[in-house]
């Protein structure tokens, strides 16, 4: 047995539907080979239980604490611009029409049309607005006191931009004291528990939240 523990959540795969769900992940960048299996995790159980794969949206920031201005900035987004084409406006995947400040209109008899970069354009078959966000960072100790400041400060940034949005933010940090308790928490664990990836129960948790939110609002 690899986990002797009780701890854990009890998920009836069987009683989740997805099928008409969109959901975003927003994942840190620091801790990459850890984040990418969790990433992998989650994606794997959202289209387990029908989650379409045009309907999750990846975004990626560069730390942490990135997080909640992101997972926030990522739900109004697709609120505003519901209905619109995807685009690029985070420097990643994004969410609706052109933001106004990167393209120009060109002005009567101006030569120059553009003062910026075209955004990326990400075709989606889907423009709703995103169900649940799942916000995956992985933060480990050091020798300084970084890692308090920001798994408190994103703890609660997250469950900010949930309770002000309404929309579900699933909190898929990790907050580890060694490097092993990380990898332990994605199913890669040095010894011989391997652990479990939570990366999957982030999955389904966002899911079962996005689909619990319809039926109470
Ligand atoms: C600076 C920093 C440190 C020391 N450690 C981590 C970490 O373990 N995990 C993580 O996701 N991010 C870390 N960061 C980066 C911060 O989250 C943030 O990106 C920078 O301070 C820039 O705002």
């Amino acid at each position: 047995m690899s986990d002797p523990t009780i701890k854990g959540i009890l998920f009836s795969e069987s009683s989740l539907d997805g099928s008409s769900l969109r959901i975003a992940i927003v994942h840190a960048r620091w801790n990459k080979p850890v984040i990418d299996v969790l990433l992998q995790g989650a994606i794997s159980k959202l289209k387990a239980v029908g989650v379409k794969e045009n309907n999750i949206v990846v975004q990626s920031v560069p730390g942490s604490y990135e997080l909640p201005i992101a997972v926030s900035k990522v739900i109004t987004g697709s609120r505003v611009q519901a209905g619109a084409t995807a685009t690029d406006l985070l420097g990643g995947l994004n969410f609706g029409s052109p933001l106004p400040s990167r393209t120009t209109t060109p002005a009567p008899n101006s030569a120059s049309t553009t003062t910026n970069p075209p955004p990326t354009v990400v075709t989606t078959t889907s423009s709703q607005p995103f169900d649940a966000v799942i916000a995956i960072g992985v933060l480990i100790k050091g020798e300084t006191m970084h890692f308090e400041y920001i798994s408190d400060t994103v703890s609660h940034g997250l469950m900010r931009v949930q309770l002000d949005t309404g929309v579900p933010v699933v909190f898929g940090v990790l907050t580890a004291l060694t490097e092993n308790q990380a990898l332990v928490r994605a199913g890669i664990g040095k010894g011989q528990n391997k652990g479990h990836n939570h990366g999957e129960d982030w999955g389904l948790a966002a899911v079962e939240m996005a689909v619990s939110s319809r039926r109470w609002s």
